[in-house]
């Protein structure tokens, strides 16, 4: 159960790429997060495998990493209650064409590669992700 008030996300290549950046973050304030630390970056392909490492040997994940390494990635921490699940929800269904009308993936996705946004699965997770890629110079409460 996931009940802890931080998660992280990243605004996959693509989504970057087609200037969504704007938007995406708009509708994640509007939903009531608060962004803790934000930063424009691109992940080198072993850095992708580690981010990704629990799928390692499933067969998307070459796909998986050599897109999310193919450009920049917009990754932020975001503090609300309840913000794995309910960022998860807000995002929608890994696969776009199942996620729910209004959510994020369901607006912006391609498919379940370039489906838009990552959104953390769990608070340990959560914890994993924002250090993977914020130090605590680059987290705020304000
Ligand atoms: P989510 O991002 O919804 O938590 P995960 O953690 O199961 O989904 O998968 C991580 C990422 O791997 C997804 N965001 C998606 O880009 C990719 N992925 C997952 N399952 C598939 C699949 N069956 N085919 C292609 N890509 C996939």
């Amino acid at each position: 159960m996931s009940t802890g008030r931080i998660t992280l996300t990243m605004i996959k290549p693509f989504a970057v790429k087609e200037h969504h950046v704007g938007e995406i973050l708009s509708y994640i304030e509007k939903a009531g997060f608060h962004i803790r630390a934000l930063k424009m970056t691109q992940m080198p392909m072993e850095k992708a495998e580690k981010f990704y490492a629990e799928h390692q040997g499933k067969p998307f994940f070459k796909e998986l990493t050599e897109f999310m390494s193919s450009g920049p990635v917009v990754a932020a921490i975001l503090e609300k209650d309840n913000a794995v699940l309910d960022f998860r929800t807000l995002i929608g269904s890994t696969d776009p064409s199942k996620a729910a009308e209004g959510t994020i993936r369901r607006m912006f996705a391609k498919d379940m590669t370039r489906n838009a946004i990552h959104g953390s699965d769990s608070d340990e997770s959560a914890s994993r992700e924002c250090r993977f890629f914020f130090s605590s110079m680059e987290e705020f409460s304000y």
